[in-house]
């Protein structure tokens, strides 16, 4: 599975904090941190001021890439802040978000026709984030016949199903794995992302319902998770998961990070 590290996020006070301040170190503190963890990618995301959300994500950009080597994933609820944006990254990576709402598509969509860029697509329009499977199939379908127009195949749009948090929906989970498994049974080349923390949302103990998550998830073969790389108790989760699922041939994987000290008490 894909680790897209989560950490370089505005939303996240102390970031946001650090944004603010211009603070290149502790930006760069993340970035170093969550490559050597492991990481793929790296999600950057400005976060909640949109007055200062342009020059911000530059900046965070900048920074991000001459510290790391991994792509990054781009991060904006607005599609014409990606727009502008995308010229300043090196290295194609992840577009964080296309969704049925507006006209997302058509910003989106012609950003990476003719390139590698990959895609995230979100299971939601302008109605909202449904909570059956059947609706957010519907939309991810509707997600990926457009991006055919573009000449965007399947395997480059990574499907987030927006699962619900669980204390609000008791089905979600439920309703999340059916539609990874008729998504994948439809167009067996698409991805499938998610983040691993709203399932948890109003719940004491949050990491013990965000690491089942992750099990049950990695059970329906999700692609990647929007993650802590840094977090141990959910590296630890994905390696005997991959190991018990049998992608993992002689626990080699899982053996290698324990040693590497990944996981496991300190
Ligand atoms: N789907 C997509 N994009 C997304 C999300 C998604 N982008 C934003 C968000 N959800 C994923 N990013 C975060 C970033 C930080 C946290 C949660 C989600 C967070 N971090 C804790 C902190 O830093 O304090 C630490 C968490 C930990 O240690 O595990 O809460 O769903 N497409």
């Amino acid at each position: 599975m894909l680790v897209i590290g989560e950490k370089i996020n505005g939303a996240i006070p102390s970031v946001g904090e650090a944004i603010a301040k211009r603070d290149e170190a502790f930006i760069r503190n993340l970035a170093r941190r969550q490559t050597d963890a492991g990481a793929d990618y790296l999600d950057v995301c400005a976060g909640t001021n949109p007055d200062d959300e342009l020059d911000a994500l530059v900046w965070l950009i900048d920074i991000v890439q001459d510290e790391s080597d991994k792509p990054l994933c781009v991060d904006s609820p607005d599609a014409k802040m990606i727009e502008k944006v995308l010229p300043r990254v090196k290295q194609n990576g992840l577009i964080n978000s296309v969704s049925g709402e507006g006209d997302k598509c058509g910003i989106i969509y012609p950003l990476l026709k003719g390139t590698d860029w990959k895609v995230i697509a979100l299971t939601c329009d302008n109605n909202g984030i449904p909570e059956t499977a059947d609706k957010k199939v519907a939309i991810a379908k509707g997600l990926i016949e457009e991006a055919a127009h573009y000449d965007i195949a399947p395997d480059r749009i990574f499907i987030d199903p927006l699962v619900l948090s669980l204390s609000a929906v008791s089905d979600c989970m439920l309703s999340f794995m059916e539609a990874v498994r008729q998504i994948k049974e439809a167009y067996p080349t698409v991805k499938t992302v998610s983040g691993l923390s709203n399932i948890s949302y109003g719940m004491p103990y949050r990491k013990i319902v965000n690491m089942n998550f992750l099990a049950l998830a990695l059970s329906v073969g999700m692609d990647a998770a929007i993650m802590d790389p840094e977090n141990r108790d959910m590296c630890g989760t994905l390696y005997a998961v991959e190991a018990l699922l049998d992608r993992d041939k002689y626990c080699r994987k899982y053996n290698r990070a324990y040693r590497q000290g990944k996981f496991g008490s300190k």
